[in-house]
């Protein structure tokens, strides 16, 4: 298992839309439990796999509290089927935006059918922070950003802001 670098804003490779996932072999798994690990290492709640530079359709969430035990859930080729009329409001964050923190209105509960780690087909009906986590990993397998979910202001002012961290950060640029 290793710890991946984490793909952040305003690297394009973030707006990519990700493949279907053929086949659930080794590989795959391999993956999986790299993007656990660098998830847990975060630490974060979910992780979509371009989030790792993978334009492949999987991503983990684990909801397990601190002091509770694991409860790692793999979601292979996840499709939403039916999203609730009733709306909820979480405030999100993304291991992809770091430190940046908004409200974002998704639907409440979502009924979602993916393969799991063994590649069997199952279904979910989540709500809670589970409809809000798989509707914001879903968004990335689709190139799309929690921010995407927020006012134009605001996220011009965030898209600015990591664009000039990039730029500060970049290779041959002095210091002051
Ligand atoms: O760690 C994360 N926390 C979070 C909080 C509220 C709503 C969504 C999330 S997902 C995020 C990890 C991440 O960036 N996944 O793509
Ligand atoms: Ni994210």
């Amino acid at each position: 298992m290793s710890i991946k670098p984490l793909i952040i804003l305003p690297d394009p490779i973030l707006r990519q839309v990700s493949k279907p996932v053929e086949r659930v072999d080794g590989d795959l798994r391999k993956l999986t439990d790299d993007m656990l690990e660098t998830m847990y290492d975060a630490p974060g709640i979910g992780l979509a796999a371009i989030q790792v530079g993978e334009p492949r359709r999987l991503l983990v969430i684990d909801l397990a509290k601190e002091g509770e035990p694991p409860a790692p859930h793999v979601f292979i080729n996840p499709e939403i089927l039916e999203s609730s009329d009733e709306r909820s409001v979480y405030e999100e964050g993304c291991l992809s935006i770091p430190d940046y923190y908004a409200e974002v209105e998704r639907p409440a509960a979502v009924r979602v059918k993916y393969l799991d780690r063994d590649g069997k087909l199952q279904e979910m009906q989540a709500e809670g922070l589970m409809a809000t986590c798989l509707q914001h990993e879903i968004d990335h397998l689709n190139g799309v950003l929690f921010i995407d979910h927020i006012s134009k202001l605001k996220r011009d002012m965030v898209v600015r802001k990591f664009k000039k961290l990039a730029k500060d950060k970049a290779p041959g640029k002095m210091a002051g």
